[in-house]
């Protein structure tokens, strides 16, 4: 069988752990990143240009793309140009959708506090290369920067002899105002710190391989990143009542991204688990990237459960925390109300994570490895800052007094307490 299939309750200790801990397997680069981040930050384009040399293979002329990207966009087919603006447009809808207003409100009399928002001013985004060229992730990336109003986008690419022209057209029609073709960790190093060319910035976003990966991780304090994101990850919730061969289509589907991937299938229906693993075995042999889908299906994160109820089917989804589940089950509403670690979920046999993946609106760039368990994925919200705003009449301040100096007071602190008790006299004198 390509993918196994296991009841819930036979797994071991061993095998949960293999579902529960992924990890993005950074540990074994951090040296090595560690050493590029240091030269980049040092040296400058010289770094850049020695890194990109060693590790793509490529003399790169032009660090700087931006204007390519814009004549891509000129020059692409119109069926794929139309199909990347309706995207862009989902997803800017979608995010505009998120952005908060400022607000200020009198809690009690005299004491009134609010809430303002204001975009970031650059950040960059990093937009994956080489065998996954990911168009899409461009448009993840940078339309949620876009629509919450940052001056400055800066993203960088990984060179190659042939840049993707479809990459390229969807990072200008996005928005991007700056594009620089370097990839690995000696771009995170180069957004973080700035080059002579690439302008630095105040948070990097999006996913990468474990080089990637590994120099956000050594630069996160210098500047702000979105969370470190692994290989890609789908739990489909089944029941009786789903087609297998839609289950298993979507098992397949992410398997195709990584031979990391980790996908898995659970249901309280054995006969549904079995014929998922069938249906998985008849897909397989169609897909272009068969290879990659095999080695994803063999993991150890991989695999078709079968649960003895809907509550033990939803109590390891729980505890799996992916990054996209799909729900295929008479009532996916009261299951989707039962869990609450998610990236993205997907709801019914017409919503397949392609869907999100593209075009529908919601972000592709999710938490994985658990992740989820404590944070969302890419929104408006990432790129802004927030600050509180408060105001204070004369009596909204004395009917806080007694309570402010008391604390200070028992802190230690009588200069707060002295600038409360100052208004206030101040206030009985006149
Ligand atoms: N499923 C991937 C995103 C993607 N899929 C890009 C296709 N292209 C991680 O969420
Ligand atoms: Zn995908």
């Amino acid at each position: 069988m390509t993918i196994d299939v296991q009841a819930i309750s036979d797994l071991g200790p061993d095998d949960r752990a293999a579902f529960f801990e992924r990890d993005a397997g950074i540990e074994a680069v951090r040296g090595d990143v560690r050493d590029i981040v240091d030269r980049v930050r040092t040296e400058g384009d010289v770094a850049v240009r020695e890194f990109t040399s060693e590790f793509d293979d490529v003399e790169v002329g032009n660090i700087e793309i931006t204007d390519e990207c814009e004549r891509a966009a000129d020059e692409i087919d119109d069926s794929i140009r139309n199909a990347i603006e309706t995207a862009v447009a989902n997803v800017r809808e979608f995010h505009e959708a998120q952005l908060p207003d400022d607000w200020q409100r009198e809690f009690s009399e005299g004491r009134t506090l609010g809430r303002r928002f204001r975009s970031l001013e650059r950040v960059g985004v990093y937009v994956p290369g080489g065998s996954a060229a990911y168009p899409s992730s461009a448009i993840m990336g940078i339309v949620p920067a876009v629509v919450a109003g940052v001056d400055h986008v800066s993203v960088v690419t990984p060179p190659a002899d042939e840049l993707n022209p479809v990459t390229l057209a969807a990072i200008h029609i996005a928005g991007a105002d700056a594009v620089y073709s370097v990839g690995g960790a000696q771009a995170i190093a180069g957004l973080a710190y700035g080059t002579e060319t690439i302008t630095s910035v105040q948070k990097i976003v999006g996913p990468g391989n474990k080089w990637v990966t590994a120099a956000k991780a050594e630069v996160h304090g210098d500047v702000e990143i979105d969370f470190l994101a692994g290989p890609s990850e789908v739990v489909v919730v089944a029941d009786e009542s789903a087609d297998p061969a839609l289950v298993a289509a979507e098992l397949v589907a992410q398997a195709e991204h990584d031979p990391n991937a980790s996908v898995v299938a659970v249901t309280d229906d054995e006969a549904t688990a079995e014929a998922v693993a069938a249906a998985v075995e008849e897909q397989v042999d169609d897909r272009d990237r068969e290879e990659i889908i095999r080695e994803a299906l063999a993991n150890d994160a991989s695999g078709v459960l079968h649960a003895r109820s809907m509550s033990e089917a939803i109590l390891f989804t729980e505890a799996y925390a992916p990054e996209h589940l799909s729900i295929i089950t008479d009532d996916d509403e009261s299951i989707l109300e039962r869990i609450d670690s998610a990236g993205s979920v997907f709801l019914g046999p017409n919503t397949p994570v392609a869907a999100g993946d593209y075009a529908s609106g919601t972000n592709h760039v999710l938490p994985t490895n658990g992740g989820a368990r404590v944070a969302g994925g890419l929104s408006v919200e990432t790129f802004l800052r927030s600050t509180t705003v408060q105001r204070l009449s004369a009596d909204g301040l004395a009917d806080l007094g007694e309570t402010i100096t008391t604390l200070a007071d028992a802190e230690g602190l009588e200069a707060h307490a002295a600038s409360v008790r100052l208004r206030l006299d101040d206030e009985t004198d006149r």
